[in-house]
């Protein structure tokens, strides 16, 4: 099993920005009268911001014209800015940055593949803009996980075929867009959620390239 390049979703694999994105919409939700709980916020992970949003008025039961939803987005989006424009290298998930750093020493290709069209920011707040060959994020897909674009526009950036690539993700969708792309992926979370996945590991602390290599080639 050949392994070239590793591809990172962003929040909930590098960073927890889940809990700002519940904060922002939690407010959204206060402003147009109802209640959003941490248990509807998991119907959000890895879900785009549009999509988000009309999870959001489905749960509250409200409707809005486009250009509400428009406004309502950007809204959101202002205070959740302004939540990660206070992050900083604290906040990246245990083991994550020494596991890129090992990838990047033995040659192995890092890319990220995000569908946030904050990515950018928050990488340059946490001090890892630098750690990746290829930043694949929101701005660039037309196509919202499942569907593969985000990781197979990484893969053609860095010229690696999907089936060296091993994806890392904690969304459903997101692993159902790596099996998709032909790619192999390590679920990062639950297995009870992640079970599609190729692998489940719980996070990144004290653990090493070479050992989920040789766990993924075991599950083969
Ligand atoms: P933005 P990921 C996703 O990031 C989040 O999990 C999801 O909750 C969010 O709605 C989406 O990004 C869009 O984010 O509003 O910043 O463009 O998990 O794909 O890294
Ligand atoms: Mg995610």
């Amino acid at each position: 099993m050949k392994i070239s390049a590793c591809i990172f979703d962003l929040d909930g694999v590098v960073v927890d920005t889940a809990k700002y994105h519940y904060l922002a919409w939690k407010r959204l939700a206060a402003e147009h009268g109802f209640d959003f709980t941490e248990h509807d916020n998991e119907r959000l992970k890895g879900v785009s911001r549009m999509a988000s949003l009309e999870i959001l008025l489905e749960i509250g039961q409200k409707s809005a014209s486009p250009q509400e939803k428009e406004l309502m987005a950007a809204r959101k989006n202002a205070w959740y800015v302004e939540y990660i424009e206070k992050m900083d290298s604290s906040e990246i998930l245990p083991g994550a940055k020494e596991f890129i750093e090992n990838l990047r020493a033995s040659e192995v290709k890092v890319a990220l593949g995000s569908a946030s069209k904050n990515a950018r920011l928050i990488l340059n707040r946490i001090g890892l803009v630098n750690h990746f060959d290829s930043i694949v994020d929101g701005t660039r897909v037309v196509n919202a996980k499942p569907d593969p674009e985000v990781f197979l526009i990484a893969a053609t950036d860095l010229g690696i075929r999907p089936s060296e690539c091993v994806v890392f993700e904690d969304a459903e969708a997101g692993v159902e867009a790596a099996i998709n792309g032909g790619m192999r992926c390590v679920g990062v979370g639950s297995p009870a959620i992640l079970y599609r996945a190729n692998l489940v590991i719980d996070g990144f602390k004290n653990l090493s390239p070479s050992d989920v290599f040789a766990r993924l080639s075991k599950q083969l």
